[in-house]
């Protein structure tokens, strides 16, 4: 329909070139966490994309919706505004890119600084804004993973959005990624040793450390696995210990998971392939394009969501 207005174009490849080099240059936060902003904005690309639910076509990275409180306060979102503050300064630099292009793509940019693969992306996102229409497209709260649960739930998420198991276990390598803080989700500590290389080392550790992986309750009474290895050198600095969350643990537990993240932890190359198909798969979950890749989920929201 017309009334959506004019569909967003692509930016040009030189115009995102721009943006990328922006974003790489303030990955590094020496105040910040490890030294790094690239974990977090991991957490935000995939958190802008993992509320889509395939069935009714909602959700998604498209809108952008965190930017209200609706979305944004949803507990499971705690902690993502430090990485929407860290993007704020390039949205003022290049205000035609969307917020939900911006959010995505860092994601993207932030994996192959760190050390990851390349990762496909397409622009031409829209952002909602405050009229009624656009608020009612804010997905529902309660529809990202809870850590304290284990393989049906994530069957029941990731299927939601239309992942296979393969998928759930690449997916779930971002853990090598960054850490948990007390106060956003109320875990606490890091997966593995260099939180800011992208690596297939989360796999490696779920299984090498596999008898030595203790449930530990906080003083929160949030329960997961801590693993704390012995210091041999009592002048040593004591290292800070390992952690996995019960949806980390289940994907050793179940059969079927655990041969993917066998897979994963014996190659690498494969572990990066696959990473980069599903995650640029999760970046597009409801992105509707026409055949030159402009988004159209103007017209096929008015179908889809009044239905
Ligand atoms: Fe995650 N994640 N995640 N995660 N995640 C947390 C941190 C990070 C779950 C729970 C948590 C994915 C899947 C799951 C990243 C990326 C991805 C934290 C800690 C919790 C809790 C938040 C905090 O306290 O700051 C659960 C449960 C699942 C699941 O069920 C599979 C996926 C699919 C990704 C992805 O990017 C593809 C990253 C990166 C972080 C580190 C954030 C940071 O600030 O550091």
């Amino acid at each position: 329909s017309a009334g959506a207005g004019a569909k967003p174009s692509q930016p040009s490849s030189s115009q995102l070139d721009a943006v990328r080099a922006s974003i790489r240059d303030l990955i590094r936060q020496p105040d910040y966490d490890d030294g790094s902003a690239g974990p977090v904005l991991v957490r935000l690309a995939w958190h802008s994309a993992g509320t889509f639910d395939a069935a009714s076509g909602t959700g998604g990275s498209n809108g952008a919706g965190m930017r209200y409180e609706a979305e944004g306060g949803d507990p499971a979102n705690a902690g993502l505004q430090h990485a929407r503050a860290f993007l704020e300064p390039i949205k003022s630099a290049y205000p035609w890119i969307t917020y939900a292009d911006l959010w995505t793509l860092a994601g993207t940019v932030a994996i192959e600084a760190m050390g990851g693969p390349q990762i496909p992306w397409q622009g031409g996102r829209t952002d909602f804004g405050t009229t009624e229409a656009d608020q009612a497209k804010i997905p529902p709260r309660g529809r990202l993973p809870d850590g304290a649960q284990g393989a049906a739930h994530l069957r029941a998420i990731f299927g939601r959005m239309g992942f296979n198991d393969q998928e759930i276990v690449a997916l779930s390598g971002a853990h090598n990624l960054g850490r948990c803080h007390i106060d956003r989700s109320g875990f606490e500590g890091k997966w593995v040793n260099n939180p800011t290389r992208f690596s297939n080392q989360y796999f490696r550790l779920l299984l090498a450390n596999e008898k030595e992986w203790k449930r530990k309750t906080l003083g929160n009474g949030v329960e997961q696995f801590v693993y704390e290895e012995e210091v041999e050198d009592a002048s040593d600095e004591p290292e800070e210990g390992l952690m996995m969350l019960p949806t980390d643990m289940c994907l050793i537990s179940d059969p079927v998971f655990r041969t993917w993240v066998e897979t994963y932890a014996a190659d690498k190359d494969r572990f990066f392939v696959d990473f980069s198909a599903v995650f640029a798969k999760l970046l597009e979950l409801g992105i509707r394009r026409d055949a030159q890749g402009n988004v159209v989920n103007e017209a096929n929201v008015q179908s889809g969501y009044r239905s």
